[in-house]
């Protein structure tokens, strides 16, 4: 099949998804078209059935705001028509979905009839989405998808509870290709990070408010008063300068380690030993996922789709949302002696193994011949 797929191009969860979908479909033989303003950051490899499409909006001095949506709706129309594709399929509804269904009408006009799939990430819902000035337009535009989905079971929840939602919603799970990482890194260099006797706890995030950053600091320090250790903080956002001055505070400047954004998480994580999540809202927790993949144990919130994929004494332990007192005393029974915690390693692998690509991207696919086949069904109504 030939997809367009229009996603966030930078290192929020949406947009990793979303590539990584396109790069295992191109894999599967389909012709993957991304639409976005900048080449996604996971995408370093454009070959015969990858294409990437930048969105381009010309700056006028009369717009206060530039009309990307307009812009994306233009693109996606010219890239539907010179390229015969057969399936819309945008992630994070703000503005994608709205921008692609006007697309669809523009294109129904000439003739043409393409189906759109929207995928809920969650902040689109839970967050921005939810919003009063965009809940309208957020609204209109998942009922007018032809067929909507979202990454959890919770996430279906909030948007059914939050909207007023008339489509069926399909839950399909994010998920990690597992064949990346059956071999060991030769290069995985622990000792850069820290000395021999010291356990790696790993935070990765936007550094938004969400992610509950000081939550992070505040048990690495109860932690590393107890056992040595290190904490790697990776990523960039508009707490990173606060979490920077917690640890000067805290006087650990020298165990916290900030990387910035990274496109080489992989590599950070094959030496951690425990993976920090205490966010406030999360529909699914991808970086937990990808932390899992490479034998991290999870200590997370009980937020939203988490316990979805964290589960509870065997890759890790969640605790309600603010509780650091409770995931100090779990983190500390995991890394108390290496048994336990190659334990939880080898279970939390297991667990992210089940998430992997091959079962998830048939139901991608299912998705989009339906999409397809039913595609003049609500043009014709
Ligand atoms: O976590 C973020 O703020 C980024 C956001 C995004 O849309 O890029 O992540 C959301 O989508 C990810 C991929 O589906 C999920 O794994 C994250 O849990 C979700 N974030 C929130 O719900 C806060």
């Amino acid at each position: 099949m030939k997809v367009a797929i229009v996603c966030y191009p930078t290192f929020g969860g949406s947009g990793v998804v979303a590539t990584e979908l396109g790069i295992a479909l191109a894999q599967r033989g389909h012709e993957v078209h991304f639409v976005t303003y900048k080449q996604p950051v996971r995408l370093d490899l454009l070959s015969k059935n990858i294409h990437f499409h930048e969105v381009h909006v010309p700056e006028y001095p009369l717009f206060h705001y530039q009309p990307y949506e307009l812009a994306l709706s233009s693109k996606l129309v010219d890239t539907i028509k010179i390229f015969g594709i057969d399936v819309l399929h945008v992630h994070y509804a703000i503005p994608h979905a709205y921008a692609g269904y006007m697309a669809k009408k523009m294109l129904e006009e000439e003739g043409i009839f393409i189906p759109m799939i929207t995928t809920l990430h969650g902040t689109d819902i839970t967050l921005v989405g939810n919003h009063p000035f965009y809940k309208p337009a957020v609204n209109f535009s998942i009922n007018k998808s032809d067929i909507v989905t979202s990454v959890s079971e919770s996430l279906k929840k909030d948007t059914l509870e939050l909207f007023d939602i008339t489509r069926e919603i399909t839950v399909i799970p994010n998920f990690i290709d597992k064949s990346k990482y059956t071999q060991e890194f030769t290069e995985c260099q622990r000792s850069m990070m820290a000395e021999e006797d010291e356990r790696i706890i790993t935070h990765i995030s936007n550094f938004r408010k969400v992610k509950r950053v000081p939550d992070v600091i505040h048990i690495f320090y109860e932690i590393q008063r107890q056992i040595p250790a290190k904490l790697v903080m990776v990523g960039e956002g508009p707490e990173k300068e606060k979490a920077e001055l917690l640890c000067e505070r805290l006087d650990i400047t020298d165990k916290v380690i900030f990387l910035g954004n990274s496109n080489e998480i992989d590599r950070i994580l094959c030496f951690s030993d425990l993976f920090l999540l205490p966010s406030e809202t999360e529909s699914f927790g991808l970086a937990a996922l990808e932390a899992m993949i490479n034998k991290v144990a999870v200590i997370s919130s009980n937020a939203g789709g988490i316990p979805e994929v964290n589960k509870h004494g065997v890759s890790g332990y969640l605790s309600e949302v603010g509780d650091v007192e409770d995931m100090v005393t779990n983190a500390l029974k995991i890394l108390k002696d290496d048994k336990t915690l190659e334990g939880f390693k080898q279970r939390a692998f297991d667990l992210a193994c089940t998430f992997d690509i091959h079962n998830i991207l048939p139901m991608y696919e299912e998705v989009y011949k339906k999409a397809y086949k039913e595609r003049f069904k609500d043009a014709l109504n």
